[in-house]
């Protein structure tokens, strides 16, 4: 048993514009940073290409149609009782190339009819500005968002849809995960999340320092660009809710040392900054100590400083997959000491995925309550968590059993958050509530659905959708406003 949450509580999916549309060059869409993402695998990287090359697959060109599946799709969604659902603008159906002058009306009438149809069936859109898609073009022409005349592509690409959506979409976020590229987790996916949050590319043998600093002047603009974003929001429809997006994980330390301790919140910091600027307005001391003692003096103007201070969001929408372990590790001698002077080590109490994420239910609730210790009284909205699994069609039936138990566990966590805890969550959307291109390695076949599709890695199969056992089970859950788990 569950404990019962507020009729008014957002339950619902959430999916991204990129992973799930198709239809890339349709419509009049440009080419997005998503678009020239080859497909890979765990433990095997995705590829950022020059250009679409012939003869490579890249799943984002076809996702799972839902460009052109929207309405069978929702209605599936429907049927589960959504209350909200979260999908992304294509920046690129709106500003093909991201610095054009007018906005493309075959974009813009796309969301029109997709959000009408959300509306329609009483699901409300929760919708991302800027979920891993940017334009190529801004990649080509300006170097991402190492460029600070990228800020006004975006606040214009912001305020174009804030104008044109204000009586049909209520929830918005600017930059999804925005901390991703803060990368605590490895190597091998930083130079995916650097090239995902900022459009940036390195050679090979770039020191970290010159990547660091790159990021966090990416980051700067990005949050500029975000505040700037929130302020024009909030003059077009002051009932809009603006939040910031982050993902959240846990860090524990590796021992009862002290230095592993430390570790944890040295590595919180190098984190979260993002969240502090966007809910505060301003950078916290340890940043700012950072760029002293570094000498790194980061593009940031007092005027960009009365902009992030004017620009403070609504709520902070979150994704929760899984909890880290740090370790203290002896490399103290750099300059940006703090920022390394960790790993991630495994933890050996708990189980991991197929794709080696650490299942950790608890580690939700003790994130709820960290975020509240944090930023007391904020709004938070989990706008992400699930499962990536492989599933097996046998007799049209998918038994996903451990689907369930993930997300059960999780809601119950969440739930004791909300209840026992006094921590105001509005809402739980799971992610990938119809199965979609995997945002990580590019696979069909690490599903997250409620919804089978019939599609695999290399996008072949019938499209067909199948109700999953957990179709039903979500379904249970939403009508008994989180009862019956
Ligand atoms: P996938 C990790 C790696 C890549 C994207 O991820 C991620 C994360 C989690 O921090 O972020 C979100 O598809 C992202 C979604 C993505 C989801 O996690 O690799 O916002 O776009 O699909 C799940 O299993």
């Amino acid at each position: 048993m569950g404990l019962k949450l507020d009729s008014d509580f957002l339950w619902g999916g959430a999916i991204a514009a990129h992973q799930a549309e198709g239809a890339w060059n349709v419509g009049g869409k440009g080419v997005s940073i998503a678009d020239i993402l080859t497909a890979g695998a765990h433990n095997q990287p995705r590829q950022i290409t020059d250009g679409v090359i012939a003869g490579l697959n890249y799943p984002n060109h076809h996702g799972i149609y839902f460009y052109e599946s929207y309405k069978t799709d929702l209605a599936l969604m429907a049927e589960m009782g959504f209350k909200a659902f979260r999908t992304s603008i294509a920046w690129t159906r709106i500003f093909p190339n991201g610095d054009d002058a007018q906005p493309n009306e075959e974009g813009l009438q796309f969301y029109d009819d997709l959000f009408d149809e959300m509306n329609r069936l009483g699901i409300e859109p929760v919708v991302t500005l800027n979920h891993f898609e940017m334009p190529y073009h801004l990649v080509e022409a300006y170097g991402g968002w190492s460029d600070r005349r990228v800020i006004d592509f975006f606040v214009t690409y912001a305020e174009t849809v804030f104008n044109r959506y204000q009586d049909k979409v209520k929830y918005w976020m600017t930059h999804n995960e925005i901390s991703n590229q803060a990368n605590l987790v490895d190597e091998a996916m930083s130079e995916f999340m650097i090239w995902t949050n900022s459009g940036l590319r390195f050679p090979a043998g770039t020191p970290t320092e010159e990547k660091l600093a790159a990021m966090v002047q990416a980051g700067h603009y990005e949050l500029v660009a975000s505040a700037k974003a929130v302020a024009i929001g909030h003059a077009i429809n002051p009932e809009f809710m603006i939040g910031g997006m982050l993902n959240v994980a846990p860090l524990y330390p590796a021992s009862p040392k002290p230095a592993d301790n430390l570790a944890v919140q040295k590595a919180r910091q190098a984190r979260d900054w993002f969240s502090d600027v966007h809910v505060r307005g301003a950078y916290p001391a340890e940043f700012e100590a950072f760029a002293d003692r570094t000498g790194f003096r980061p593009d940031i103007t007092d005027e960009d400083r009365a902009v992030l201070q004017a620009g403070t969001v609504d709520y902070l929408a979150i994704s929760y997959y899984n909890s880290f372990v740090v370790k203290a590790t002896s490399a103290g001698d750099t300059e940006f000491e703090d920022a390394h002077g960790f790993e991630i080590v495994p933890n050996p109490e708990v189980q991991v995925s197929d794709w080696g994420w650490a299942i950790d239910p608890q580690g939700l609730r003790y994130t709820l309550n960290e975020l509240n210790d944090l930023y007391p009284g904020l709004p938070l909205m989990i706008v992400e968590n699930g499962f990536g699994a492989y599933d097996e069609v046998v007799d049209g039936q998918v038994h996903d059993q451990y689907r369930i138990d993930y997300l059960k566990a999780h809601i119950a966590e969440m739930e004791k958050a909300i209840v026992n805890d006094g921590i105001p969550v509005i809402g739980y959307l799971s992610w990938g509530p119809i199965d979609i291109v995997s945002a990580g390695t590019g696979e069909m076949s690490k599903r997250y659905g409620y919804v089978y599709v019939d599609l695999d890695d290399m996008g072949e199969g019938s499209g067909e959708r199948l109700r999953k056992d957990s179709f039903e089970w979500y379904k249970q859950v939403i009508t008994s406003q989180g009862v019956t788990l």
